[in-house]
């Protein structure tokens, strides 16, 4: 029988076609999609982050882990998607400019979407403009912000300050988080929440939401 440390297992070592089967027998075997998502695909992730860390998994094999952990979520994202679902509101994310991590902003977006939100994807790099004119654009109720680096954090600030400048920081909600992030942080940026994980971004999205 197949088992989620197995799921865990093709994400450290990189194992498409090995993650999709595993999964397809989890579902079929009617396990919880958070199980799978949070104890099988992102329990592996946690497994590579130390190892890059420590020199012993490298940048290709890496991306080789987050192309399996995206496959395996591909196959469980349609069962905790409730398309029927009224908006709760719209939500906008984009990782920070110059910075390209993305799964941490993917899972937070398919959590977020299943709630019950309408999502805009930014991606990943975004530009302080790129923001400003996105929101112009979409009207977003809430914009969230994710940086994984120390180096690209203070990126935060120069967006908030640019949508200052553009006029539209009094249009909406700005939340952050990525590993470096730290409650205190949205004081200094002048945002207005921080959320540690994708379930408590869910939450704040809620809080926000009642707030305006
Ligand atoms: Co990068 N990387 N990386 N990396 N990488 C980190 C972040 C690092 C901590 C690893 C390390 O050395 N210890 C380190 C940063 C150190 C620092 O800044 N102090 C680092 C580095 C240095 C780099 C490069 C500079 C390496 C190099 O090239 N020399 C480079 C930078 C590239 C760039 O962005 N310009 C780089 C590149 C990469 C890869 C491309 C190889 C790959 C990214 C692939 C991709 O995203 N498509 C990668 C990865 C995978 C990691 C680690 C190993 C794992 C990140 C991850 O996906 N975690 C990471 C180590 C670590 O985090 N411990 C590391 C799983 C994910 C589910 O969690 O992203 O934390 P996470 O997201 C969580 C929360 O943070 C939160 O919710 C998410 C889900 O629960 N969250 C939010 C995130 N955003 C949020 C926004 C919110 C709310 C919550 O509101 C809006």
């Amino acid at each position: 029988m197949a088992t989620l440390e197995q799921v865990s297992q093709c994400v450290v070592d990189g194992d498409v076609a090995g993650v999709q089967g595993i999964v397809k027998q989890l579902i079929d075997a009617k396990t919880p999609p958070m199980d799978i998502i949070n104890k099988g695909l992102v329990a592996g992730m946690n497994i590579v982050a130390p190892l890059f860390k420590s020199g012993e998994m490298f940048v290709p094999e890496v991306m080789e882990s987050a192309e399996t952990m995206n496959k395996g979520m591909e196959l469980v994202k349609p069962l905790i998607l409730d398309t029927d679902m009224t908006t709760k509101g719209k939500i906008m994310i984009g990782t920070v400019n110059g910075d390209l991590h993305d799964i941490g902003k993917n899972l937070l977006i398919m959590m977020i979407e299943s709630s019950g939100y309408t999502v805009i994807d930014l991606g990943v790099d975004v530009k302080e403009e790129t923001f400003v004119s996105a929101i112009k654009e979409h009207q977003p109720d809430i914009v969230g912000m994710s940086s994984m680096l120390t180096t690209t954090m203070m990126k935060m600030e120069s967006t908030v300050a640019e949508m200052v400048k553009g006029g539209v920081r009094d249009k909406v909600k700005v939340i952050i988080g990525g590993a470096p992030i730290s409650p205190d942080f949205v004081d200094e940026v002048k945002a207005d929440g921080y959320a540690e994980d994708a379930s408590t971004a869910v939450e704040l999205c809620d809080r926000m939401m009642a707030s305006i």
